[in-house]
């Protein structure tokens, strides 16, 4: 079996189809002297022509022409212009979806810009592709322009479903002054430099509209980089892709985005005159890839709407990212390349057929006998879990509880402040113990009536219950400022000059009652006395 793939490797044409075909069985039923069992194997799904299963959109709003209908002409033909774009008219329309139709007679269809009439206000587009579903590139991007390629233009990629983007590659006729970078191809490239972002002038040059309508995202010279020119060592890949940092990822998107910043020009500056002639259009835009499905399913289908892995090695998720319930005695791992040919499969283990029956929930790949207790434990949690299953969170943390418990994120920082709480623990929410004074989930805050200062402390002073008297102002509820002839922590006492003979007596009447009690009074008096 072993020896048949690695023949079947060798003799197979040296396109795609190698690449493709290697890794496509994830299990085989074995014969030995006891019997027969299964023997597994990292595989992977093949290779498919991933336009069929994109959602394409375009922004901004409006920039897709014929609405209202415009009339426009091309480089070769500058001055008829009686080309339409009517919206309303389905032969004359260019909606987004011709980009990703299948176009087996007649003429192509395209998805058109409006032309550039604002100029010189830029022409900017971006056309987003998404899957919802982790896809390994494994031949080049291809788009398509009908009417000249951009001048100016870049792919940009996100790995988490469009949340963030990063550049994947700089497209245009002059790179220093468009990017600032150096021009380069990706043949310039070596085995280390081969996930490098670049900025390449090879398509965007004027050569006519018709000439060359590709502009294309190398994957084959990247693996070429490692496989040969001819793709015959493919094996030299994997191992590459298992040891080197970020050499699977770089060819793994779940989204692209062609951002389109300056229209083909036909060889020469803007013709103000015509600017009918400035425009995008796009006939087709081709990605051939697989699912990433971690080395774990050789079938990946379309369904409730999106691409699917069908997990085996007892892994579920839509990446085969995880172990199936009751699987879960080992840690996930993704299969390996390696060895060549058949991969390592990493399958996942029956919660019990590791060691006695401990689970750990994939915290731990160890477990232990403790002989004096008769009990399997398990050894080292990881992800700040700890207890025999690993199904406690450290000291310190709490459990999310709309996490399952073997995830890796399970267990969430307490993260009390330092200065606000008796200790670092919290309770089952997260709330943490506050020290007097203190509130909030990590007491981060005070409790009315005191101030932070490296902790709650009890005001002094404030506007409520401790107001300072006799026209005192307080400050920062740390004390009371008091007009000139008045003392005390609410300026409540006359200070004693040479005559005052009162004053000691005064004082010792503040000083007896409450100062709120004292003022109210004090106010009654006066009204009384008016009145
Ligand atoms: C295109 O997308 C980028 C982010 O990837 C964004 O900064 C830019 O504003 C977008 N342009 C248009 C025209 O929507
Ligand atoms: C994306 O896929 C996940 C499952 O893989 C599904 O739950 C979700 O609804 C999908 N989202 C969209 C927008 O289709
Ligand atoms: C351009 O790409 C298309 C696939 O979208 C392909 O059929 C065609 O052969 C390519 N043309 C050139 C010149 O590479
Ligand atoms: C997965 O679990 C099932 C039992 O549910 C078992 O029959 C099968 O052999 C397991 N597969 C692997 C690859 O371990
Ligand atoms: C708790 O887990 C859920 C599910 O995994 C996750 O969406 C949520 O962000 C987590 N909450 C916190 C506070 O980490
Ligand atoms: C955690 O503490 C907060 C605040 O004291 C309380 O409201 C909550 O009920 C507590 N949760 C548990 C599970 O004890
Ligand atoms: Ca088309």
């Amino acid at each position: 079996m072993l020896h048949l793939a690695a023949l079947l490797l060798q003799c197979l044409p040296l396109a795609m189809g190698q690449y493709d075909r290697a890794l496509r069985s994830c299990k085989s039923r074995v014969t030995t002297d006891e019997g027969t069992t299964w023997e597994y194997y990292a595989c992977q799904p093949r290779s498919i022509a991933m336009k069929e299963y994109m959602l394409v959109k375009v922004d901004p709003p409006g920039i897709t022409c014929g609405d209202p209908p415009e009339r426009f002409c091309t480089h070769e033909n500058p001055y008829l212009c009686s080309d339409e774009c009517d919206a309303s008219n389905p032969d004359l329309a260019h909606p987004p979806k011709l980009m990703q139709d299948d176009e087996k007679y007649g003429r192509p269809t395209y998805w058109q810009s409006i032309t550039w009439s604002r100029y010189p206000e830029p022409l900017l587009a971006n056309i987003t592709m998404s899957w919802n579903k982790s896809i390994e590139l494994t031949d080049n991007i291809l788009i398509t322009f009908e009417y000249g390629r951009p001048t100016i233009m870049m792919l940009e990629k996100s790995l988490d479903y469009g949340r963030t983007w990063h550049p994947y590659q700089y497209y245009a006729d002059d790179c220093m002054e468009a990017f600032g970078m150096p021009a380069k191809n990706v043949q310039d490239l070596s085995i280390t430099t081969a996930n490098r972002i670049i900025c390449t002038e090879q398509y965007s040059r004027w050569v006519g509209s018709k000439n060359e309508k590709n502009v294309s995202f190398e994957v084959r010279d990247r693996f070429a980089i490692f496989a040969g020119r001819d793709l015959k060592n493919m094996e030299n890949l994997y191992t590459r892709m298992e040891s080197m940092k970020g050499l699977k990822d770089f060819f793994t998107v779940t989204d692209l985005r062609i951002r389109l910043l300056r229209p083909a020009l036909g060889g020469t500056y803007v013709q103000r005159d015509n600017l009918f002639k400035y425009f995008y259009a796009i006939s087709n835009i081709e990605v051939t890839a697989r699912c990433k499905c971690n080395l774990h399913a050789k079938e990946c289908n379309f369904k409730d709407g999106g691409l699917q892995c069908e997990c085996e090695h007892n892994t579920t998720g839509s990446d085969c990212g995880k172990c199936k319930k009751n699987f879960r005695a080992k840690s996930w791992r993704p299969g390996s390349y390696l060895p060549v040919p058949n991969g390592s499969p990493n399958i996942c283990t029956a919660a019990g057929s590791a060691f006695g029956n401990c689970e750990c929930y994939g915290h731990s790949n160890r477990c232990s006998y403790i002989d004096f207790l008769n009990i399997v434990t398990c050894v080292s949690c990881k992800h700040n879990t700890r207890g025999q299953h690993c199904q406690h969170c450290r000291l310190g943390f709490y459990r999310n509880a709309s996490a399952e418990l073997d995830d890796d994120n399970v267990c969430i920082e307490c993260n009390c402040n330092q200065m606000g709480s008796i200790h670092d623990r919290c309770n089952e929410t997260g709330y943490c113990e506050c020290k007097e004074g203190a509130t909030g989930m990590k007491c981060e805050d005070c409790q009315a009536a005191y101030y932070w200062k490296q902790g709650c402390i009890p005001n002094v002073c404030d506007d409520e219950l401790l107001i300072c008297q006799n026209g005192g102002t307080c400050l920062e509820n740390q004390k009371c400022i008091c007009p000139s002839g008045y003392k005390g922590v609410l300026c409540e006492q006359r200070k004693c000059n040479s005559e005052g003979k009162d004053c000691s007596t005064a004082s010792t009447a503040y000083l007896s009652l409450p100062a709120g009690f004292l003022s109210a009074l004090i106010l009654q008096l006066a009204t009384l006395i008016s009145s």
